[in-house]
């Protein structure tokens, strides 16, 4: 796998480790960051070694404390244009990857950090996370998904309510509004988002995959059409050969052995 200057790709078994490596900064995104998330997604997705990818902030303090405001502060409106679109590609990206991806949040994750990790799949917090949409403070609203993805998950009401005021809230309340998923101790973050990849890991890995596109895709379409993509997505794993283990190691009385074929 390729190394980056300002990431860092690892894979340990199955698990893919995505890291925003620019703690002094707080892991700010800049369009370098950007452009080496585009990358290295490209290559994750193609990566069939990598079945679960854990994303998460370099250093005890930040997660991402968003895009990088004095980068952005210099742009100009064609440069603007250009980062935008970088940025939405790369959110669309991860939030597409096949893989089922697992935020590690774990610290703040603000504007761009917390829409960062609202493009993954799942997202663990660890204590002393700082969650919030502050762009209505600089002028600007949430541009890579947060009006969206934020909207979805928590509901209209509140994601207004965070956009609006543009308030940080703590871990605890954010797994109240069902933001995270679970908050650990800062020590047990890592341990847990693996704890979590390993469950998945133990499933068919294609099934996992189309579980993924369609409770993705199926919240876009009416409830018929989603029906009628599960149903079609159903009759699909009929045709690999982790069904036949899955169900035949079920008859049989042992654990399966998935090839993901
Ligand atoms: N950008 C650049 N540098 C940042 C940064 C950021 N977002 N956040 C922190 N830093 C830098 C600080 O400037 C400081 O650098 P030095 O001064 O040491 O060189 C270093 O990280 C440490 O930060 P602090 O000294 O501020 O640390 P504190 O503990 O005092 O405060 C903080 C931590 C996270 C509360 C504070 O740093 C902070 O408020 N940061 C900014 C948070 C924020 O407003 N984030 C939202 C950014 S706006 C778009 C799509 C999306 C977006 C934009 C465009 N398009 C589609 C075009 C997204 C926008 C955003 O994310």
């Amino acid at each position: 796998m390729k190394t980056f200057n300002k990431i860092l790709i690892d894979i340990k078994g199955k698990i893919g480790y995505l890291t925003i490596n620019q703690p002094k900064a707080l892991n700010a995104l800049d369009s370098e960051v950007l452009q080496e998330l585009n990358e290295a997604l490209t290559e994750i997705q193609n990566n069939a070694d990598i079945q679960v990818v854990i994303v998460t902030g370099a250093g005890e303090k930040a997660f991402v404390a968003g895009a990088n405001i004095k980068e952005m502060s210099q742009k100009t409106p064609i440069e603007g244009m250009t980062f935008s679109e970088l940025g939405n590609h790369v959110f669309s990206k991860l939030s597409n990857l096949k893989q089922p991806t697992i935020a590690a949040v774990n610290g703040f994750a603000l504007g761009g950090g917390s829409e960062l990790a609202l493009a993954c799949d799942i997202r663990i917090a660890s204590e002393t996370m700082k969650i919030g949409q502050p762009e209505v403070a600089l002028g600007i609203i949430p541009g890579f998904g947060g009006t969206q993805r934020l909207s979805r998950l928590v509901g209209v009401a509140k994601a207004k309510e965070l956009i609006f005021t543009g308030k940080n809230i703590k871990a605890d309340e954010a797994e109240k509004i069902g933001l995270v998923n679970k908050v650990v101790a800062p020590e047990e973050l890592m341990t847990e988002a693996e704890t979590l990849a390993n469950q998945i890991l133990k499933n068919a890995p294609f099934a996992v995959q189309q579980s993924k596109v369609v409770i993705d895709k199926g919240l876009e379409l009416p409830l018929d059409h989603a029906l009628t993509l599960e149903a079609d997505t159903f009759g699909l794993c009929f045709a690999t050969e982790d069904q036949t283990e899955g169900m035949s190691a079920f008859i049989e009385k042992r654990s399966s052995k998935f090839k993901g074929q």
